[in-house]
């Protein structure tokens, strides 16, 4: 029984099915190797008849001649290589990234080639070949990419997450360098859980390339990003009173959102949660969470993972890899502010409605809106969704620089009958026919 490719996320290359096996391709490639060689060859030792008769005089003549005989020869040589190069894209199957253009990295080609399952079509699946994806996007960013998949097979992967890093922040999601080792860094003194959750680590255990600070002093100075400003100093900062101290009304606190929870929160999903801490007062009430993060400006990753907590190396341009109805709690603070049009955010909501459980909570936590436009285009999105409202505080709090700024906190819980109906209900401009579609997707859903 042959394997199954795994296939995550929607912003994946579309193929085509490749139906010539590649000793075709070969045989081609090898025909017109030798027919561009022939035709070179013929072309060097021509010369007509009459050439010797007078030498001297037409010498210059039969030189230009021949100059104009090897520029066509080459124009030629150029031509049908880029036919070679057509080929070889239409083979592959890829309509969207151009495989041709120089200096594409070979381990890229092989990366995406297709491979015939070796026993072949897989009864179960249906399937015949497997094929790898790469996010469509990374077209955008083809010599970046490029650089990315120039490595040593088998030997060690280049030190270069910030460049991965960057590919994935402009949608080239997944990657596909897959065939080398991770540089290993020794993870000396990591503590037994539970005490792991709140003890320091030595800053040798990071890694630190790309990164503009070289150890969790730096970091702590700086103000990372909203959700996380001192957030890996677990000794003295705010950060061990998060989710159990409240500073203000829109602090709610990890206790009472529990006591909310119908049927008992077991499982949930903090998106962008920066060193891990929500996780990690979860887990001392035994609620298992997972923390979305990538590596902006700091070793998230790591440091919650030497917590002994689940990080989620994933942007949020991303669908989530879980199944539908299958968290308990979805948490999320500024993370949610995706910027763009509407859409995006329409996308994310979306997306964490779908792998929220019916009767599940979905943690608002101090959501900064910028203006009032940006509230009320969230409270109409929120609204749709048909959430009861357990929670819903806007509250003002003075930053940095004296201004008020107005944040959102909520708890809102998933309805237990699909949301569609009361999505038709609110939604304004909606033709009739998508209203019965939508209608029979509801029928459908409770049938
Ligand atoms: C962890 O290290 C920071 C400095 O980086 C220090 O202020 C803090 O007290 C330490 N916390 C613990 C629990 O050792
Ligand atoms: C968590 O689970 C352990 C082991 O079952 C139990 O002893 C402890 O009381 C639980 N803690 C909470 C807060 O429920
Ligand atoms: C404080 O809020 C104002 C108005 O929203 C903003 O322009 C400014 O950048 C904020 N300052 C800080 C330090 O966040
Ligand atoms: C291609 C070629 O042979 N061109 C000239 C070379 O020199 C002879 C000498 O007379 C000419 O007749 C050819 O036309």
């Amino acid at each position: 029984m042959g394997s199954v490719s795994l296939k995550i996320g929607d912003g994946t290359a579309r193929f085509k099915r490749a139906t010539l096996c590649s000793s075709a391709v070969n045989l081609l490639m090898l025909f017109s190797v030798i027919t561009t060689n022939l035709f070179a060859l013929y072309a060097f030792t021509y010369s007509p008849k009459d050439h010797h008769n007078h030498p001297i005089h037409h010498t210059h003549k039969n030189i230009s001649l021949i100059s104009e005989q090897v520029s066509l020869i080459l124009r030629e040589i150029d031509s049908s290589q880029k036919k070679l190069a057509q080929m070889e894209k239409e083979l592959l199957g890829y309509e969207s990234i151009d495989l041709s253009r120089p200096n594409i990295a070979s381990e890229l080609k092989n990366f995406l080639s297709h491979h015939q399952l070796p026993l072949g079509k897989d009864s179960r699946s249906g399937i015949t070949e497997m094929a790898a994806s790469v996010g469509h996007s990374c077209e955008k960013s083809l010599d970046l990419l490029s650089q990315y998949m120039n490595y040593k097979v088998n030997g060690p992967c280049p030190d270069d997450w910030s460049l991965a890093q960057k590919l994935i922040l402009q949608g080239c999601e997944p990657l596909p360098r897959r065939r080398c080792f991770a540089k290993t860094i020794p993870k000396v003194g990591l503590n037994h859980y539970p005490v792991s959750l709140w003890s320091n680590a030595s800053d040798k255990i990071y890694s630190w390339s790309g990164l503009g600070c070289k150890n969790l002093k730096c970091l702590n100075a700086k103000k990372l990003n909203r959700d996380c400003t001192g957030c890996f100093d677990l000794g003295n900062g705010y950060e061990i009173q998060r989710f159990v101290k409240a500073r203000g009304k829109n602090d709610f606190l990890i206790d009472d959102v529990l006591s909310m929870g119908s049927g008992g929160i077991r499982t949930g999903f903090d998106i962008g949660g920066g060193s891990g801490t929500f996780a990690a007062r979860m887990a001392e009430k035994n609620v298992t969470v997972m923390t979305a993060t990538l590596n902006v400006d700091a070793p998230f990753s790591e440091f919650i993972a030497a917590r002994g907590l689940f990080p989620l190396y994933l942007s949020l341009n991303h669908r989530f890899p879980f199944y539908d109805n299958v968290f308990d709690l979805v948490h999320v603070g500024n993370g949610l502010d995706v910027g763009g049009r509407p859409e995006k955010l329409e996308f994310l909501m979306f997306d964490i409605d779908r792998i929220l459980r019916a009767g599940g909570l979905f943690w608002l936590d101090n959501f900064l809106c910028s203006n009032d436009d940006k509230r009320r285009d969230l409270t109409r999105l929120i609204e749709r969704f048909g959430y009861k409202k357990l929670k819903w505080v806007v509250g003002e709090k003075v930053n940095g620089s004296g201004k008020s700024e107005v944040y959102l906190s909520a708890v809102l819980q998933k309805p237990t009958s699909t949301a569609v109906n009361k999505y038709v209900e609110t939604r304004t401009g909606q033709g009739p026919r998508e209203h019965v579609d939508n209608f029979v997707a509801l029928l459908l859903h409770v049938s």
